[in-house]
């Protein structure tokens, strides 16, 4: 499965045939998503909530499509011990796609990469991202729970209005509540939230003060995320999710085509027409995808 994952996410040679196989496993897990800007505490809640999976016998893996971020090396948290718990029990298996694979966010391979995990039986998939709207892909069109990690002292609350992600939100983490401030920043949280629209069959996002750190408000963020994927299938609008997802993986692999065939049909021919200035490449690109260049 590490070695599938491998060759999905750097696109090597057999990737189609692996993508294709794995397909049939596809829907299986629950996917959430944690975004939020670096130093927010995503990975350390990460391990928070893949503690509380496996004390419920979940399996879980993650995908850490951050270029900061790393579960290897280095301590986590402070807390070495634990990270080594996770890393010997065959119910959790982490990835850091940072430096390979994916450099800037999410892109078109974290699909594949999600059905190799599902086709491996995780039921549970936790994504890590910053989500700046850099990404090739939303977070909210690849999973089915976004939750929006945020901090006080960091103006998180602002940032993570302009960034979109109010929109995007479908549970609202506010770390770091063992320090003071948490409170004005929940406040004013909820505040933003109550003038945007209620969406996708009436769930209200939920705002949850939490700490990585001590471990507060981890059931209730928990719970808040068990309570979204309920009502994703309760209202229905779960097939809606999965539905948009499908739409976004299909696009996605239709533009890496477009783009790779793209490159096959320019000759020397053509940039000669462009260098003595006898075409320009709005024309030639117009004539090229036509057919008639
Ligand atoms: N006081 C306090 N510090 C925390 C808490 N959660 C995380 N931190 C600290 O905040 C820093 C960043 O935590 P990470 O979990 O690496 O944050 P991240 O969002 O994954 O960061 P990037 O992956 O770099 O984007 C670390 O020094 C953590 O120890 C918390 O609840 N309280
Ligand atoms: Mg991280």
């Amino acid at each position: 499965m590490a070695r599938a994952l491998t060759v999905v996410t750097e696109e090597r040679p057999g990737h189609e045939a692996l993508s294709r196989a794995f397909f049939a496993d596809s829907g299986r897990a629950h996917t959430v998503g944690l975004c939020g800007s670096p130093g927010s505490g995503k990975s350390s809640l990460i391990n928070r909530l893949v503690a509380a999976a496996r004390a419920e016998g979940r399996t879980v893996a993650v995908l850490a499509v951050d270029p900061t971020s790393a579960f290897t090396g280095g301590a986590f948290l402070g807390d070495r011990l634990r990270i080594q718990e996770h890393a010997l029990d065959a119910g959790v298996f982490m990835r850091s796609l940072a430096t390979r694979g994916m450099m800037g966010g999410l892109n078109a391979t974290i699909f594949a990469a999600i059905h190799v995990l599902e086709a491996a039986g995780y039921g549970r998939i936790i994504v890590e991202t910053v989500g700046t709207g850099q990404d090739e892909v939303d977070v909210a069109e690849v999973v089915d729970t976004v939750v929006c990690v945020s901090a006080p002292y960091q103006g998180d609350e602002f940032q993570a209005m302009k960034a979109g992600t109010m929109e995007i939100g479908d549970v609202f983490a506010v770390n770091k509540a063992d320090l003071p401030e948490v409170e004005r920043a929940v406040a004013m949280l909820k505040d933003a939230l109550s003038l945007a629209p209620r969406r996708d069959g009436g769930w209200a996002p939920r705002v949850a003060p939490v700490s990585a750190l001590s471990g507060l408000g981890v059931p209730g963020l928990c719970a808040d995320v068990e309570a979204h994927r309920a009502h994703l299938e309760a209202s229905g609008e779960l097939a809606g999710r999965r539905r948009r997802q499908l739409r976004r993986e299909l696009a996605l692999v239709i533009a890496r085509r477009l783009t790779r065939d793209a490159m096959d049909r320019v000759t020397d021919r053509h940039i000669d027409m462009l260098a003595g200035k006898t075409s320009d490449p709005v024309t030639l690109g117009g004539r090229l995808t036509s057919g008639r260049a």
